[in-house]
């Protein structure tokens, strides 16, 4: 630790995109802030997901930061989407660049934080029995930090080796000549599965759902291609920060019912070949109407039967939900690693896992030996980070208790919570989050939590609270827009349904991330609607 201080007036939780910003966003305003970091480095996401094939699906040139343009100007990506090793190696430059590291604390958990009423500040406990006070309380835990580690029967019995991809070993797994079993094909199984494939003698995939997945046909950016995104820096961070995901792509005008189906397997080819999340923005229903949806299904299940060689394994591959409605996909080779003789793939829907064995995976059907498994099973997304840590507002209620495990989870824009003074959430639940290029939201909510605390500042206030009434209308506004669209009728770790016993709630404000940037300008300009402030007992200097 840099200084000995235990009372700041922020305390960040995490060192990723977002709590990196934090620091410097605050700190630039003169406000003596610390970030406490489970980690031994910064980085979030990049610094825990290192497992093989491990990289972004947002551009790489879109996937930064904006805040500052002489950062972006000295950054210079390899490739379209690079793997996790170039992200952690920016994030570190970014640390290094803005000297963040002297006000971190690493390998320090943040175990719980209760509100004191009596002097109006946080008292935060950390793992290490130290507890800390500040007046504001800010978490950048991400979306997708708790693991999901599902409770099979016998998982410790393992004899071999035990991975989970949000968990991966900083040292090189060996899997050369291995029996692998691979449990789970969302975003990170797909990313793995080609990649261990290569490595290991044998894997084994254990699918419970089919994906959708498309070609991220990554490639190494031309010079001149970086040269353009440089000297156009202004016009994509406008452009970024007014689309709809996050990233500057035009907002689809056109039904995918209205044009021909010549034009739409047209349009759809493109994307294909073009690689990435192209065909999920190709017109504005197919999130939002049944029919729309299936002709975009229909042409990727086209391409999983044109690429996997063998009928029958290419059956078990095809999905069924509605396409997008689980996070979309892009992949290096996925499906064309199903025509590799040593790869299988076990349907666990039809035969579910009853047990891991000492020797392996053991199914309703056959026990599978293994040497190594590689559990790919996701995350309590949204709460989960947000609930492991036991946060207390006022009257000792804590967030729990609040949000009724999750059945009852309301947030004013995502950001903050009626009945928790002074407490922001970077990215947190009904806020855009995870369905938009989140370095685009991370600075939003950013810049929109230092600004409200300069404001406090400025006019002499000492808390900020969301009202009741408020957070209870963005609510309900989060909760009719998901409505209107496919997303809350699949089973996903959007809507929780991936962990059992999770009370079911869509948790994603989906109205776009520049509509959703300008209501939360318009709540800021007319002096915080929707939040009460209580002036300071203190003169103002
Ligand atoms: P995901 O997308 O939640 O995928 C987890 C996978 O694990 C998915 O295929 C699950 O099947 C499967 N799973 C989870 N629990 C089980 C059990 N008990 N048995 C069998 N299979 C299981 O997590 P990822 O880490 O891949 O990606 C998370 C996000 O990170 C991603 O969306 C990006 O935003 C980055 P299911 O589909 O639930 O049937």
């Amino acid at each position: 630790m840099a200084n000995k201080l235990n009372n700041f007036d922020a305390v960040v939780v995490g060192a990723g995109f977002s709590g990196l910003y934090m620091l410097y966003r605050l700190r630039e305003a003169g406000f003596s802030t610390r970030v406490f970091e489970a980690g031994e480095g910064v980085g979030g996401t990049w610094y825990w997901n290192r497992y093989p094939g491990a990289r972004c699906d947002s551009e790489s040139i879109y996937y930064n930061y904006t805040f500052s343009e002489e950062l972006y100007k000295e950054w210079t990506w390899s490739s379209r989407y690079p793997e996790q090793p170039e992200i952690l190696k920016y994030l570190n430059f970014v640390a290094d660049k803005f000297k963040l590291r002297p006000d971190i604390q690493f390998k320090t958990r943040i175990t719980g934080a209760q509100y004191d009423e009596d002097q109006n500040n946080w008292q935060i406990q950390l793992d290490d029995g130290t507890t800390v006070t500040a007046k504001y309380f800010i978490t950048g835990v991400g979306c997708l930090s708790a693991a999901n580690l599902p409770n099979f029967k016998g998982l410790e019995n393992f004899k071999g080796e035990r991975y989970h991809t949000g968990h991966w070993p900083h040292e090189k797994v060996d899997f050369t000549g291995k029996r692998v079993g691979i449990i789970g094909t969302g975003s990170s199984g797909v990313q793995a599965i080609p990649v261990i494939a290569e490595e290991a003698g044998h894997l084994t995939v254990f699918q419970r759902t089919p994906q959708y997945s498309a070609p991220a046909r990554n490639h190494p950016y031309a010079p001149e291609y970086i040269r353009q995104s440089k000297e156009n820096f202004n016009e994509i961070k406008k452009q970024m920060r007014e689309s709809q995901g996050g990233q500057p792509v035009p907002i689809p005008t056109k039904s995918a019912l209205e044009v021909s189906k010549e034009e739409r397997e047209r349009v759809y080819n493109d994307a294909w070949e073009n690689g990435g999340l192209g065909i999920f923005s190709s017109y504005y229903d197919i999130t939002i109407n049944e029919a729309a949806n299936e002709t975009a299904a229909e042409f990727i299940r086209s391409k999983i039967c044109e690429i996997v060689k063998k009928p029958e394994m290419a059956q078990k591959l095809l999905p069924s939900y509605y396409y997008g409605t689980k996070r979309p996909i892009i992949d290096t080779n996925y499906y064309e690693t199903f025509n590799r003789d040593n790869v299988s793939l076990v349907d666990v829907k039809s035969s579910p896992i009853v047990e891991i064995t000492q020797k392996g995976i053991k199914t309703t059907e056959a026990e599978y030996e293994l040497d190594a498994i590689v559990l790919a099973t996701g995350f309590d997304g949204m709460t989960g980070p947000l609930l492991k840590m036991d946060i207390r507002g006022k009257d000792g209620v804590s967030l729990k208790e609040k949000w009724m495990g999750g059945a009852q989870t309301r947030t004013y824009l995502g950001v903050a919570k009626a009945g928790f003074p002074n407490f922001f959430m970077i990215t947190g639940p009904e806020s855009p989050s995870v369905l938009s290029n989140m370095p685009v939201s991370i600075e939003q909510h950013v810049e929109w939590i230092g600004d409200c605390i300069e404001y406090l500042r400025e006019n002499g206030m000492e808390t900020i609270e969301a009202n009741v009434d408020a957070e209870e209308a963005w609510s309900q506004h989060c909760r009719e827009v998901a409505e209107a669209t496919l997303f809350t009728k699949t089973d996903s770790w959007y809507t929780g349904a991936n962990i059992p016993g999770k009370p079911r709630r869509f948790l994603i404000y989906l109205g776009g991330v520049g509509a959703y940037r300008q209501k939360c300008d318009e709540i800021a300009e007319k002096g915080y609607e929707g939040f009460t402030m209580k002036p300071s007992k203190k003169p103002v200097p």
